[in-house]
């Protein structure tokens, strides 16, 4: 039986990937923070009963912690999610942004080397590592990447910590470049899920407005249960290497907020105000992937763009009280 660790496990990305390995047979390790609230809600259903699902406390910033898992699994298999993700919170919280996303990347990276060098190594990369407004796109992995926000200044330097494990040490130290990806398990205070979860409750009556930043960016967004599967796929290759996963195509803000007003029979004009507040320091104007290196591999993203709104704020309808 192969084993893996999954920091960031709570989140969305890990509590699908979590659901794939073990479905695959694999037992599965996953690292949760101590937090003053339960944040265990998209991973509970794997906690009870099932002998295949641990969980330990960790951090990141903690070497101790990670190293300790580490050495007591020896992991087949290390993916790592965790990371402080908001690309705005980061302006907030520079600091411990790179302290959890860059050094806590070096933390994992020394752990493996020193203790598990036979583990497999994948690394959360992000299409926020690109972001030069006038960049000619679709963005492919040889695309120049000047970040416009700490988060994604942390994400290009946990990207090149995973290359010089890679090419210095020979350690199977692997990457994918992941454009956004949404779900009904996507945290509240992104775009997407702020906009489907406000859409389901005015059109119950629970809520009569939706206040939102810069409508204008573009972004290429993806359905993450798929592009899960692609980090597996990417982690189960011979060599280790860079990956974009994304779908090719791009929509603004305004056209997610549009079409998720629209299915419900409203019009977002009579909803919607902006507020400078949740506008950015710097924004990336412009995503759009180019996802054909891993589409050589066989993956090809299948959920359309219309389709992962109404299944948001389906999903939102259906349980309109739920975090
Ligand atoms: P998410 O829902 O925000 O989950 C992030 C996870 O990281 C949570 O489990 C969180 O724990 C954990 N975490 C935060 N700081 C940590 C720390 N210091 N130590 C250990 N764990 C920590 O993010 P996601 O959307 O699943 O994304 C997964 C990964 O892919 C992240 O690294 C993200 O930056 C990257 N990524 C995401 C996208 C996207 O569009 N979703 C695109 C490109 C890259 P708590 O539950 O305790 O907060
Ligand atoms: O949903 P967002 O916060 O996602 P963003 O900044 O693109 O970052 C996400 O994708 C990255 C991959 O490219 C990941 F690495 C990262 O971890 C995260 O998952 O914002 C999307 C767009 C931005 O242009 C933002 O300015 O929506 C705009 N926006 C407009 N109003 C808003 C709002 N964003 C948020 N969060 N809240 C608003 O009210």
């Amino acid at each position: 039986m192969k084993k893996a660790i999954i920091s960031g496990v709570t989140g969305q990305d890990g509590s699908y990937l979590a659901e794939l390995l073990l479905s695959k047979g694999y037992e599965v390790h996953g690292i949760m923070r101590r937090l003053s609230s339960f944040a265990s809600a998209r991973i509970d259903h794997l906690i009870v009963g099932n002998p295949n699902f641990h969980t330990y406390h960790g951090d990141l910033t903690d070497s101790p912690s990670i190293s300790g898992i580490i050495s007591e699994v020896k992991p087949d298999e290390f993916y790592n999610l965790g990371a402080m993700s908001h690309v705005k919170v980061s302006f907030e919280v520079p600091q411990y942004t790179l302290e959890s996303n860059a050094v806590g990347v070096l933390n994992v990276l020394e752990a493996l080397r020193k203790l598990s060098p036979h583990t497999k190594f994948y690394q959360a990369s992000s299409s926020e590592m690109f972001g030069v407004p006038g960049t000619p796109a679709p963005y492919n992995e040889n695309t120049p990447m000047i970040p416009q926000s700490p988060y994604g200044l942390s994400k290009l330097a946990a990207f090149h910590l995973t290359r010089q494990y890679r090419d210095g040490y020979g350690m199977f130290a692997t990457t994918g470049i992941l454009f956004n990806h949404e779900s009904p398990r996507r945290g509240g205070t992104f775009v997407t899920k702020k906009v489907s979860k406000a859409v389901a409750k005015i059109k119950l009556g629970l809520q009569d407005s939706l206040v939102l930043g810069n409508l204008d960016a573009k972004r290429d967004w993806g359905w993450a249960p798929e592009f899960v599967e692609a980090i597996y796929l990417i982690m189960q290759q011979e060599k280790p290497d860079i990956y974009v996963v994304a779908t090719g195509e791009t929509h603004t803000i305004r056209e997610f907020v549009e079409e998720a007003f629209s299915y419900v029979g409203l019009e977002s004009k009579k909803f919607v105000r902006i507020d400078d507040k949740y506008k950015r320091p710097n924004e990336v104007p412009l995503l759009l992937g180019d996802a054909s290196k891993i589409e050589k591999l066989g993956w090809k993203p299948k959920m359309k763009f219309h389709e992962i709104v109404r299944a948001m704020v389906d999903y939102d309808l259906a349980h309109p009280n739920e975090n």
